[in-house]
């Protein structure tokens, strides 16, 4: 997702696809999962050192294999490969422990940190034509890119389907002008770009997590699960994230009992205190993206220890677009798209572009 792109391009994308049906692939291929591919997960033996910080909670650190495997079970061509390619090859990485938010941050806090400080976001910044040459002058309105569903099945072939750069859209208006935080203080923010996470964890004394850091604690002290709660995405038929059911992206069911983004910490926690680690918002980490950063580490042999990412980032699909490392998937997420619910799997975004299914968490070191 990358706001420059609709600002270039076009203000508000409407599908013009009708008609088109699209229909899952069914074949089903029986791809290894790999699990010995996993090895355990060794937290370090050091317990926390002092009380908590308000809503943080303890990750030990320890040393863990990193990535993703195909799930079994699944159709590749709709869910394993697309999910887990860039994932691989499942690598040796340990981490030292610190606290990190038990939810997403939300309009509550953020707006305790607007009100501290006057903030501007990138999303409420009126796009200049030095920054955007050659945009037409209409297009340079403040506003963020939104989920914008059709009301009809679309093929999936190019996300400006249901994507559209809404003037107005920001932390504050996340659906665009007309619609505000009212009973929303503790859903997560939204429309947060990279520097706007950074302005606030500079402001709370914190950080964004390393990838690596997210993802050991995301795991909650399990090995080579698929889920931050097991390999089985319901539990007693329980739904244990916030996700998407029914046909995406023009039919949300709503099974998990939550349309859209929902309040933080509406599903049960991980093994290590941390709601929302899959599901209802992407979540920001300090790491640059790189698909083949896990083959370097792999290369170089023997355990990463605290890997903080690539040194710049490159993406094949957008080259030119710097872009952070995201994790855990959002209500959007659904094995028909996107199953980056998946604990191991990785997404990405352009630095400067928040949405209205991105967010952050924090951690802290210890002193
Ligand atoms: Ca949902
Ligand atoms: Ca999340």
């Amino acid at each position: 997702m990358t706001r420059s792109k609709f600002i270039a391009v076009a203000l508000i994308v409407v599908s013009t696809a009708a008609g088109i049906g699209f229909a899952l692939m069914t074949r089903q291929q029986e791809a290894p999962r790999a699990a010995d591919e996993f090895e355990a997960t060794v937290p370090n033996d050091a317990s926390a050192p002092g009380p908590a910080p308000d809503g943080m909670a303890w990750i030990p650190g320890g040393e863990f294999s990193m990535g993703a495997a195909d799930p079994l079970g699944k159709d590749a061509n709709v869910v394993g490969m697309q999910a887990t390619e860039d994932s691989r090859p499942i690598h040796r990485v340990s981490v030292d422990g610190f606290w990190m938010d038990k939810t997403e941050v939300t309009n509550r806090q953020f707006a305790e940190f607007v009100k501290a400080t006057g903030y501007v976001t990138v999303a409420e910044r009126t796009p200049t034509a030095e920054e955007f040459p050659g945009a037409p002058p209409e297009n340079l309105v403040a506003g963020s890119v939104v989920f914008t569903p059709p009301d009809h099945a679309v093929p999936l072939d190019t996300h400006f389907r249901w994507w559209a750069y809404v003037q107005g859209a920001n932390w504050q208006h996340p659906l665009g002008m007309e619609s505000d935080l009212v009973g929303r203080e503790d859903y997560p923010v939204l429309h947060v770009a990279y520097e706007d996470a950074q302005a606030f964890a500079q402001w709370a004394g914190k950080r964004l997590p390393t990838e690596a850091e997210w993802e050991f604690a995301a795991r909650g002290g399990l090995s080579g699960t698929l889920y931050p709660w097991g390999d089985e995405f319901l539990v007693d038929e329980n739904f244990m994230a916030n996700t998407h059911q029914g046909h995406f992206p023009n039919e949300d069911t709503h099974a998990d009992a939550h349309g859209g983004v929902a309040a933080v910490a509406q599903f049960a926690p991980n093994g290590y205190g941390l709601h929302d680690v899959a599901g209802n918002v992407w979540e920001w980490t300090s790491d640059w993206y790189r698909p083949d950063y896990y083959g370097e580490l792999a290369a170089a042999g023997g355990v990463a220890r605290n890997p903080r990412g690539p040194e710049s980032s490159f993406d094949p699909s957008e080259p030119g677009v710097a872009k952070h490392v995201h994790r855990g998937g959002s209500f959007l997420c659904t094995e028909q798209y996107c199953s980056r619910y998946m604990v191991g799997t990785r997404g990405k975004g352009d630095s400067m572009t928040g949405t209205n299914h991105l967010g952050f968490r924090l951690v802290q070191d210890v002193p």
